[in-house]
């Protein structure tokens, strides 16, 4: 062993690793000695950041491959864009907006501490915290969920596209493990290092984390006060108006379409003949306001104030913070939209998918969650229900099933 310097301690360990993983996985053998190669040579990177060896020895400490699973989500991802309409109806039905009113009731005083502390309206905080985690029902799937430092080593070793990303993630989330706010064990997120009640990736926990309920630990993943004030002092630190609302709907006169994507006074959107379809009056007419058409003409129009775009800082896509906004206000006791999203032909919406389960479920043929989803055991519950009622079994909802099943 005297000949041995710690890089060939490095080597006789590789060779002993190689030699035992070809013993049972001769496929993976090179993939997975290349990420512990990777993961070795990244600690002069995270030590230059401030990482203890002692951390980094712990955080990796039994991570001999990269997470399949994190893989596979991300090879996955789709690439095209959902449609606006779909995204906002699996986001925004009454099952999210009843879960709000009562988790509103159940943390009334958090909320109005964190209301007091941040002044962001508890019905968006709400919202986001039903849009991130379902109100935190990603915490009853812990199988889905990814140990932090392995999803983010495994994206820096063998995602090229998010290399960069993962990499830097990856310090920040070893900072937090080394601050002491968090075990390793609770250190887990998405598979892309979203993590906690409000989904917050390391870097913006880092930035964002408050301490809310005074135990002198930031914990986004166990303490739900935490986690809201850590939603809602990413809104106030990026300059959320208090008392303003996110935005409104409104319908355009044909002229006035032209303007979209056009910012204007809510008083010259006025003067071009632009309305709230409710009939009620827009608040500030001095607020800066931008037309935004998501499905073009045949969709919804909405005027967006400052708040809309404050919300896109904490996801930046429009789809986001239109389905937090409309979710908030329905949290609030404000009606839905007036106008209707032009979807494809014989499309159930969420709400119309979830009256389905309910009907089956009363009958006796279904027996999983009331979710919308139209999963294999809601499928198996409408073929039977369809064989039972001499109807072709497919399986399908539809407009016709749930017209049969009403009566
Ligand atoms: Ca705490």
């Amino acid at each position: 062993m005297s000949l041995c310097n710690s890089k060939c301690n490095m080597s006789v360990l590789l060779f002993l690793f190689l030699t035992s993983a070809m013993l049972f996985h001769v496929p993976q053998a090179a993939a997975d000695a290349g990420f512990r190669k990777w993961i070795s040579d990244f600690y002069p990177v995270a030590a230059k950041a401030g990482i203890r060896k002692s951390t980094y020895r712990k955080a990796f400490a039994g991570v001999r491959e990269p997470d399949p699973e994190v893989l596979e989500k991300a090879r996955f991802q789709p690439e095209f864009k959902e449609d606006t309409w779909s995204y906002v109806d699996t986001r925004v039905h009454s099952s999210t907006v009843a879960t709000g009113q009562q988790m509103g009731e159940r943390y009334d005083a958090v909320l109005s501490s964190i209301e007091r502390r941040f002044k962001v309206s508890r019905s968006v905080i709400l919202a986001i915290w039903s849009v991130e985690s379902s109100y935190g029902n990603v915490f009853n799937y812990p199988d889905r969920l990814h140990y932090v430092p392995r999803a983010l080593a495994t994206l820096a070793y063998a995602d090229r596209k998010r290399a960069k990303y993962a990499r830097s993630q990856l310090i920040a989330a070893l900072k937090i493990l080394q601050s002491g706010n968090v075990t390793k064990k609770e250190l887990t997120g998405s598979w892309a290092g979203a993590m906690g009640h409000t989904q917050f990736i390391p870097t913006s926990y880092r930035a964002f984390a408050v301490d809310q309920d005074g135990d002198g630990r930031r914990d986004i993943w166990k303490s739900i006060p935490d986690a809201l004030a850590t939603a809602a002092n990413l809104l106030h630190s990026n300059g959320w108006r208090t008392g303003e609302t996110w935005g409104y709907e409104v319908s355009v006169p044909r002229k006035a379409a032209r303007y979209v994507g056009k910012s204007k006074t809510i008083g010259q959107w006025s003067k071009l003949g632009l309305k709230r379809p409710n009939g009620r009056a827009f608040g500030n007419n001095r607020a800066k306001a931008v037309l935004k058409m998501p499905a073009g003409n045949k969709g919804p129009a909405f005027l967006m104030l400052r708040n809309f775009y404050v919300l896109k800082t904490y996801n930046n896509s429009d789809s986001y913070a239109l389905a937090v906004g409309l979710l908030a206000d329905r949290i609030g006791g404000y009606s839905g939209l007036e106008q209707s999203w032009q979807k494809p032909k014989g499309v159930l919406s969420m709400d119309q998918r979830r009256e389905i389960q309910v009907h089956l479920k009363s009958l006796g043929y279904y027996k999983g969650e009331i979710d919308g989803n139209i999963g294999s055991g809601s499928q198996l519950a409408i073929r039977t229900y369809q064989q039972r009622a001499g109807l072709t079994p497919d399986g399908v909802p539809s407009h016709s099933l749930l017209k049969m099943l009403k009566r």
